[in-house]
């Protein structure tokens, strides 16, 4: 059974919502219904979720996340010590999933602010909060100091690369990876670009 005496109000700021998906309203209030119905929360709960676009997803990143993309990417060269900042105070548990690197698990109460956390080989980690199925992410750590991520048009840019021959490779969550050959001459703009398809 669903339960009913639980307020969810389902905000669509973004008109890409009602456009691409007629029925998201309803949607999104039964599965907050359903989730906290498995959690037992207490009747008369008011829940808000707000179905929202890029540009708003970014706002949030660079206030809560200090990542100022709409992303859930954090791209840095491997030998690099990552910050794991707890900014809203409640109990969260970070883990990697990771072969290269050292897996870890472990619960950040809101008394932690800060776990500093060294990762030393190249690897794409997808990282999660055991405590909130919603919230993942991923840490690609590079073997070279030459990286981006994109924006959320899908915009890249790697300045003050030397002149030679590189292969450039690309890596997306639900996409997968490709790679292309480019040569960078001295002084300009080598140009690569990629598209993605999804798979099966
Ligand atoms: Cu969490």
């Amino acid at each position: 059974m669903i339960a009913q005496e639980i307020a969810v109000e389902v905000m669509m700021p973004c008109p890409g919502w009602r456009r691409d998906c007629a029925d998201a309203a309803s949607l999104a209030d039964t599965a907050v219904r359903l989730t906290l119905e498995s959690c037992a929360a207490p009747q008369g709960s008011v829940v808000d979720v707000t179905l929202t676009d890029d540009s708003a997803q970014q706002a949030l990143n660079r206030i809560w996340r200090a990542t100022d993309a709409p992303t859930n990417v954090l791209a840095f060269p491997a030998g690099s010590t990552v910050k794991i900042v707890n900014s809203d105070g409640i109990l969260h548990n970070i883990h990697t999933y990771s072969t290269a690197n050292p897996s870890f698990n472990m619960a950040q109460p809101k008394f932690k602010k800060v776990i500093e956390q060294k990762i030393d080989q190249p690897e794409v980690i997808k990282v999660t909060c055991d405590a909130h199925g919603w919230m993942h992410g991923w840490w690609v750590a590079t073997d070279t100091p030459y990286y981006a991520v994109t924006d959320d048009k899908g915009n890249y840019s790697i300045a003050n690369v030397p002149p030679g021959d590189y292969t450039v490779e690309v890596w997306q969550e639900k996409l997968g990876t490709d790679d292309q050959k480019v040569s960078v001459k001295d002084g300009t703009t080598a140009t690569t670009n990629f598209s993605l398809k999804p798979k099966g």
